[in-house]
């Protein structure tokens, strides 16, 4: 059993900096592109903002209070590029860094640990103007800026993260269009999501030189991709879509390169490959993560190709007739389970994608830890005299937990589980509504409420430490 030869099994929570921070001016931040994005009239996208957000930039010791509480020992958050080089690349900000600072010893103080993302989706203003990821700028940017925070709190973080969710931040920048640069054009997308790795694989050889203790990893939207059809055109289906949203990512961070038949395959859609230059090959190699986080939300179906043009769509409305589509052209095209449960936003609720997952990991990629970085489920909760009784995220949280305790009993190396969210905060694609929070936020007041499942939580922590 891993919780027993394990010392400290790690229970908590996950934010985000643009999602719950508020505070989008203050002390010397610089804008990110989320700030513009949410304040342009142009994103009728999510008309919404995170300027106060769950103001957690003021509230953040409330916050890891309540964790500590509700009995978790681990608090994943990110920092805000913006708040330490205000420009992207040039002076320090040290407000930015003191604020980070204390919220790292407040962790410390409640006996939280705390697991440090880089870079969560929110890229300084001016380097998105000056091309974002397309352009390698911004890799060389982001290698300093990863070792100003090396340098600043290598003493007190051992978990770090270099990046979230590069398969899904790209996919909704270039394929959905609903994150910025808001394009379409999955061949742009290839240059932004190999920057993003380069990226990261440079930050660890940073962390590596500099010789700071702890580990660093990258943070893995990774899904067990299945059909309802078990055939040979569905067996190929699934096998391009395992390249399109895994292995781009996890096959270069964890072995270091490319799949051969992704680069082929990529390469004959047109896209341009001259962003591959040869000296990244021996990066990647020494840029190999010590251990991957992986978020786990649900599985992917899908079945052949058939016709048509590339056309992806995401469900931002919260609408029940509407659902995620996905066609990519000459790879695959998304299925769906007309007998399973979803969430208003088409979600499935499928708790056995955390089992297919991690044994799918556990064989492809032997000998990598795993820290569930992210896990949970968007609702329009309801207040009933004063509370939530969410028991709908309890049952999905339960379910997701179980079937990961399986995987560890097969022999899945998993050290730690995070649920998204801490608290409620803001949802990318829809603003407030959707919530995820284990402790509820009153947006107009930003009173803290635990949620019921904010105590179901605690319990189960509790017991495991009994086990
Ligand atoms: C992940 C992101 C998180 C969080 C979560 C829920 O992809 O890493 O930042 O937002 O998804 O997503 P959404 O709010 O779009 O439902």
């Amino acid at each position: 059993d891993q919780n027993r030869t394990h010392e400290k099994f790690l229970w908590g929570s996950a934010t985000a900096a643009y999602q719950c921070e508020g505070g989008w001016d203050e002390d010397g931040k610089g804008l990110s592109n989320w700030d513009v994005f949410c304040h342009s009239d142009d994103n009728d996208v999510n008309p919404v903002d995170g300027d106060v957000a769950s103001d957690h930039y003021h509230r953040y010791e409330d916050d890891i209070r309540m964790m500590a509480e509700g009995n978790q020992n681990a608090y994943r958050f990110s920092i805000s590029w913006s708040r330490i080089i205000p420009d992207g690349t040039g002076a320090v900000e040290q407000r930015g860094l003191d604020h980070y600072r204390k919220v790292i010893e407040t962790c410390h103080r409640y006996g939280v640990e705390p697991l440090v993302t880089l870079y969560h989706y929110d890229l300084p203003q001016p380097l998105f103007e000056n091309g974002g990821w397309e352009n390698r700028e911004t890799v060389d940017a982001f290698e300093r800026y990863a070792e100003v925070c090396f340098d600043a709190f290598g003493d007190s973080v051992t978990h770090w993260m270099t990046v979230n969710e590069p398969n899904y931040e790209t996919l909704c920048e270039y394929g959905i269009g609903n994150y910025p640069p808001n394009v379409r054009d999955l061949r742009r997308r290839w240059h932004a999501i190999y920057n993003i790795l380069l990226a990261s694989a440079r930050a660890v050889v940073r962390f590596r030189s500099g010789g700071h203790a702890g580990q660093i990893g990258l943070v893995s939207d990774s899904y067990p991709i299945e059909s309802l059809v078990d055939d040979e055109a569905h067996r190929d289906a699934a096998r391009l879509a395992d390249l399109f949203f895994n292995r781009c990512v996890n096959d270069v961070a964890i072995d270091g390169t490319f799949p051969v038949e992704f680069l082929d395959k990529i390469e004959s859609d047109g896209t341009d490959m001259s962003f591959i230059h040869r000296d990244d090959a021996a990066v990647f190699l020494d840029g190999t993560i010590d251990y991957l986080g992986l978020n786990v939300y649900d599985r992917i179906l899908v079945k052949p190709y058939t016709t048509g043009e590339t056309n992806l769509r995401a469900n931002n409305t919260g609408d029940a007739t509407s659902t995620n589509q996905i066609i990519v052209k000459g790879w695959f095209e998304h299925d769906v389970d007309p007998t399973t449960e979803k969430n208003p936003w088409g979600m499935e609720i499928y708790p056995q994608a955390m089992y297919d997952i991690l044994v799918e990991l556990r064989d492809r990629y032997p000998g990598t830890p795993v820290i569930i970085t992210e896990n949970g489920v968007g609702y329009r909760d309801v207040v009933v005299d004063g509370e939530v009784h969410d028991d709908y995220r309890i049952d999905y949280l339960r379910g997701f937990v179980e079937q990961m305790q399986r995987a560890i009993d097969d022999g899945c190396d998993v050290r730690g589980y995070l649920v998204w969210s801490t608290i409620d905060l803001y949802s990318w694609i829809n603003g407030y509504e959707k919530r995820y929070g284990l402790v509820r936020v009153d947006f107009d007041t930003l009173a803290r409420t635990p949620k019921d499942s904010y105590h179901w939580y605690a319990a189960h922590i509790a017991a495991q430490k009994e086990i």
